[in-house]
């Protein structure tokens, strides 16, 4: 078990719909400890950056459109293993396929719209946190 970091955003269809309190409140409730926490927008060149690895994936330019499109929240959440935890917490990639108890169960609709965006891996979170954090921001 290793103490570390990782990127949380909270994407526009969640913002939007009123849910953030709700799904800080789950990562609270998980032991999670929240680091940074910042309301923002990003510009569709953010997020193409963002999520570069995704360039050649059908989908990017919907993504793209879609997390550029409203405010988001940005956090980062410290724990033990805060990556696999955060992830376990968000629940599948599709919504529709995410338990009850899980934020994109509870906030997602689709396997687009859904709801939150976690690191998947120790390098990820090592370029994803500065993406959004300048350390002087992080607690
Ligand atoms: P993740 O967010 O669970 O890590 P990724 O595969 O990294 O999932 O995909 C990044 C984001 O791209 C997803 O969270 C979702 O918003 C969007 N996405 C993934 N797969 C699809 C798809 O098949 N159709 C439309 N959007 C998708
Ligand atoms: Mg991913």
């Amino acid at each position: 078990m290793t103490v570390q970091r990782t990127l949380g955003l909270v994407k526009p269809d969640a913002v939007a719909a009123g849910s953030t309190g709700a799904i800080l409140a789950m990562i609270q409730a998980a032991g999670l400890k929240i680091v940074a926490l910042r309301m923002t927008r990003i510009a569709a060149v953010e997020a193409e950056a963002f999520y570069a690895v995704h360039k050649e994936r059908g989908f990017y330019g919907e993504l793209c459109a879609f997390m550029s499109s409203g405010p988001i929240v940005a956090m980062v959440l410290e724990g033990p293993d805060a990556i696999v935890a955060w992830r376990n917490l968000m629940g599948p990639t599709d919504s529709t396929k995410a338990g009850p108890d899980t934020v994109r169960g509870r906030y997602g609709a689709s396997v687009s719209l859904n709801a939150v965006h976690g690191s998947d891996a120790p390098e990820t979170a090592a370029v994803e946190i500065p993406f959004f954090f300048p350390a002087r921001e992080l607690i």
